[in-house]
Formats: C-alpha cells, structure tokens, sequence
C-alpha cells in the first residue's frame, strides 16, 4: 500500500523519521534506499520527490515529500493508531515540538550529523551549540516529568513527537552528549525499541562513507 523512499540508515536522519513512524506503528510499507550523493540516488529520486529529497512516501498515486507532511498525513490515514497524543493540549505540544525540531536546531544539524556508527565526542561544544542541546534536554525533561505516569515516552505512549526526536536520540549517544537522570531514561527507552534498533542494525551494516557527515 505504502512504499517509502529512504537515504543510508547510517546518515539520513529525515529518512529515520518516515521509517520509525510506519515501522513503530506497524503499518506495512516496501522500502526504496537510495545512498545519498551517489550516481542511482540522482538518476532516481527525481521519479518520487520533486525536491529530490528523502524520505519520500509512495502511496497510490500521490507523494509526498517531506518527513512532517507524511507523518500527518499517516495520522490522518489511521487514525485508530493515535499517531498524536489523544489529548487536545498534549497533542497542541507535541505539534509544537515537532514543529520546533523540524524548523530549527541548525547548530546541532550541521555540526552533529547523525552517522550511527560513530562514537566519540566533538572537541568543543560552542555557546551556541550548547544551548540546542540545553534545549533539546529541556524539552525531554519537562515532557517527561509531566507524562511519566502514562508511559515511557515524551507523552506517554509513543507518538510523532518521539519519531521526530528520535535522530536526536542517535546523535547524542554517537557525540557522548552529557544528559541528565530523565533524559537519559528517555533515550533508554528510544533505543529499547524493536523498531530503532532495528534501523541502527542495518545502519551499522552499511558500508558508505560520507565524508560531508564524518565530522
Ligand atoms: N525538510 C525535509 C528535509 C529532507 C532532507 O534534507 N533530506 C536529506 C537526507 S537526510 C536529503 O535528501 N539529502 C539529499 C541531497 O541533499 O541531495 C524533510 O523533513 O523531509
């Protein structure tokens, strides 16, 4: 019913979203990896995405190319799954952190590039680094704090929110980032997850190296 176009699961943090966010909610997909920057990527990706970028979802005779605009439109297409918190405010929340990590967070975008298979800190965090990464821990922290009693996750139950923040997850584990008691439970759960680590699996399998990502 759904085929998701994907990049390397070692680097494409975009392409995780898609992933998790059908493969956590069990929602059968075939799956397209096309390596990024590499000659197939480019003679390819223009049939799916007209920004040529990933992921891409296939449904039917529509695509869609962006990782927040599939994960509505998968909530919209199932919505027994509760893709989204069930409660009005939770949900208003968790649009606005998803929205937040889809929009920002450009220091540790391009200075912490997801790349799984790596694990070792940067030299210096800067100032402004720093703070992303202060906000990231405040936004687990306070989510946490107040929906620890409905689960593990950022409210709750697992939701787009924790697929947005799930390449965070990766990337603080692979730089050592120092987190605090909650959020370190929090990402425990994250990489508990059948799913996740079944993307890290074949993330660690790959063979290609980008250097643009091997900071
Ligand atoms: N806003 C897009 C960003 C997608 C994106 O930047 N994808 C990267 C891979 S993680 C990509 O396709 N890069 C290929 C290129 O730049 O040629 C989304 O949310 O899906």
């Amino acid at each position: 019913m759904y085929t998701l176009v994907i990049g390397n699961k070692n680097y494409s943090s975009w392409s995780l979203r898609g992933w998790l966010l059908l493969r956590q909610f069990q929602i059968g997909f075939d799956e397209i990896r096309l390596p990024l920057y590499s000659e197939i990527f480019s003679e390819k990706i223009k049939d799916y995405s007209p920004t040529g970028l990933v992921p891409t979802l296939v449904s039917g005779d529509l695509s869609i190319w962006d990782s927040l605009a599939i994960c509505e439109y998968i909530a919209e297409q199932h919505p027994a799954l509760h893709c989204w918190p069930e409660d009005v405010q939770a949900r208003a929340i968790a649009r606005s952190i998803s929205s937040e990590m889809h929009s920002g967070f450009f220091q540790i975008r391009n200075l912490l590039p997801m790349n799984i298979r790596r694990h070792r800190a940067i030299d210096t965090i800067s100032a402004d680094l720093a703070k992303e990464i202060e906000r990231v821990c405040d936004i687990w922290k306070s989510c946490r704090q107040f929906y620890k009693g409905d689960g593990d996750f950022l409210f709750g139950s697992f939701s787009i929110a924790d697929v947005m923040y799930a390449p965070m997850v990766l990337r603080f584990k692979s730089y050592l980032i120092e987190v605090g008691e909650s959020e370190a439970e929090y990402m425990q759960s994250m990489l508990a997850l059948t799913s996740l680590q079944e993307w890290i699996d074949a993330a660690l399998a790959e063979e290609e190296v980008i250097d643009l990502y091997e900071k």
